[in-house]
């Protein structure tokens, strides 16, 4: 029986939402191609959330089956099996899916409120694999080597399901080690390797890190690559090409694969795409449209409203375009603090904090990091004194890892504005 089938006798219906545990192995890499496969909607969740977390997914999302592993994931290295590779041609070849059909909702916090579902047809799939494949010139030749985690769509859809929809192969590391990611590179025969900033700074400090060379394409993104780490790579023969996306868009913006990658910037439009770009010399907030784009959040039309306006996103990144139409991105109007390619809303850590006992006031900022590019600190209102101890298993019941402050301070009140906004870059 295969995945769809057995997904179907247990009640899976087209348009069905499964909760689903994203763990880098093939066994659960065919579940997610069967959910797809078989019409309902696949909602990827992680070991590494908090339960907390999980379950406000599964709340939200109301799915017919949570498909979860337990046991540690088997091997270093997997690989689709066969029968995927046979698959050859585009991705829409999903037995029948209309590009309308829902295909995956991928939760992101967001800047205010409960964390939102961002919803994807196989239509968006699809058409971030035909741009990507077009601009990167990924072929059913090309060996994608990821350690990247499948809850975003960085790992999951740009990586996994473009990979696949090619014929190529995907080699899918359950963690990100770096003399593993190294090694891997000759064992996987691998022409590519996508990665986030945090790991290429790693792989630059590694002894082994010329292996890099032997790739046809190393691409960077979720984060600002620092040109430091760029001009690094540089010197080992290596041109890493940089590209900006965003859960709800996927990726709209990418440097070239033929001529100049410039350090500092993301690059041009990917095929498709159409952006608002402030006038020549001003900074502005980027929007982008396009075929990639989601279709909405999932039961919250008042937040899909918030962003998106007549097929156009409003990414809250601020951006700038050089004298050769590259876009630079120079800052967020949006509270978001990016640490390791994750994102951390200040507002959701501040919640957790403030609801502990004895902390009055809380505030979030990002600090700056080489090798994170920023991370989490906190600032506390704690009149009765600070128990760092009891306030940090506090927010490890409730927060991912990645978003628990690294070190908190105490201070006599949170800066704050008339409006009562906490004033951040006083902190
Ligand atoms: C792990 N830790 C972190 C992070 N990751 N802390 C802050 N920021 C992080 N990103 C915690 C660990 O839980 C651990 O905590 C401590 O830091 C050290 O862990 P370490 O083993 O050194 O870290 P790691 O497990 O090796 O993780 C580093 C990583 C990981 C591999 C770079 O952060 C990662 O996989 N990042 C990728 C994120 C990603 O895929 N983003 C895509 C979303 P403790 O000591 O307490 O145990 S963005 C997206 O999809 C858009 C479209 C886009 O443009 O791509
Ligand atoms: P997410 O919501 O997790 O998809 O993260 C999207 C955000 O990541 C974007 O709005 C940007 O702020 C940031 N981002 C992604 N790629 C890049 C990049 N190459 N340079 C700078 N920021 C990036």
């Amino acid at each position: 029986m295969n995945a769809a089938s057995a997904l179907g006798s247990l009640g899976v219906s087209p348009g069905a939402r499964v909760v689903w545990e994203a763990v880098s192995s093939l066994e659960a890499i065919i579940v997610a191609l069967g959910v797809l496969r078989c019409g309902a909607v696949l909602v990827p969740v992680a070991e590494r959330q908090s339960d907390l977390e999980r379950l406000t997914v599964i709340d939200d999302v109301d799915p017919t089956i949570v498909v979860a592993e337990r046991r540690a994931a088997v091997g270093t290295v997997t690989e689709p099996p066969r029968e995927l590779l046979a698959r050859r041609g585009p991705a829409v070849e999903l037995d029948g899916a209309a590009a309308d059909d829902v295909a995956l909702i991928v939760y992101t916090s967001g800047t205010t409120g409960r964390p939102k579902g961002a919803v994807h047809t196989h239509g968006s799939i699809a058409a971030q694999a035909a741009s990507l494949t077009s601009a990167w010139g990924w072929t059913a030749a090309d060996r994608l080597l990821i350690a990247l985690p499948l809850f975003h769509v960085h790992g999951l859809v740009v990586g996994l399901f473009t990979g696949l929809s090619t014929g190529g192969a995907v080699t899918c590391q359950p963690v990100f080690d770096t003399g593993a990611f190294l090694d891997a590179i000759d064992q996987a025969a691998a022409t590519m390797a996508f990665c986030v900033p945090t790991m290429l700074y790693r792989i630059d400090a590694h002894p082994n890190a010329d292996l890099m060379a032997s790739l046809r394409l190393v691409v960077s993104g979720s984060a600002p690559l620092s040109p430091r780490t760029f001009e690094a790579f540089e010197r080992r023969g290596i041109s890493i090409l940089e590209r900006y996306g965003m859960t709800e868009t996927l990726l709209t913006i990418s440097n070239p694969l033929e001529g100049e990658r410039r350090p500092g910037t993301v690059g041009r439009a990917l095929p498709g795409v159409s952006l608002k770009l402030p006038p020549a010399g001003e900074d502005g907030e980027l929007l982008v449209s396009g075929p990639t784009l989601f279709a909405g959040y999932w039961r919250r039309p008042d937040a899909t409203a918030e962003i998106m306006t007549d097929g156009w996103v409003s990414t809250g990144d601020i951006v700038r375009v050089d004298g050769d139409g590259y876009v630079i991105i120079c800052g967020r109007s949006k509270e978001l603090i990016i640490s390791g390619g994750f994102n951390v809303y200040p507002s959701e850590v501040e919640d957790v904090l403030r609801a502990i006992d004895g902390v009055d006031d809380a505030a979030v900022v990002g600090a700056p990091s080489d090798e994170w590019g920023e991370v989490v600190v906190a600032y506390l209102v704690t009149p009765a004194g600070m128990d760092v101890d009891s306030i940090a298993e506090k927010c490890a019941e409730a927060l991912s890892p990645y978003k628990r402050p690294r070190r908190f301070t105490e201070v006599e009140e949170i800066p704050r504005n008339s409006l009562g906004k906490v004033q951040r870059h006083l902190l």
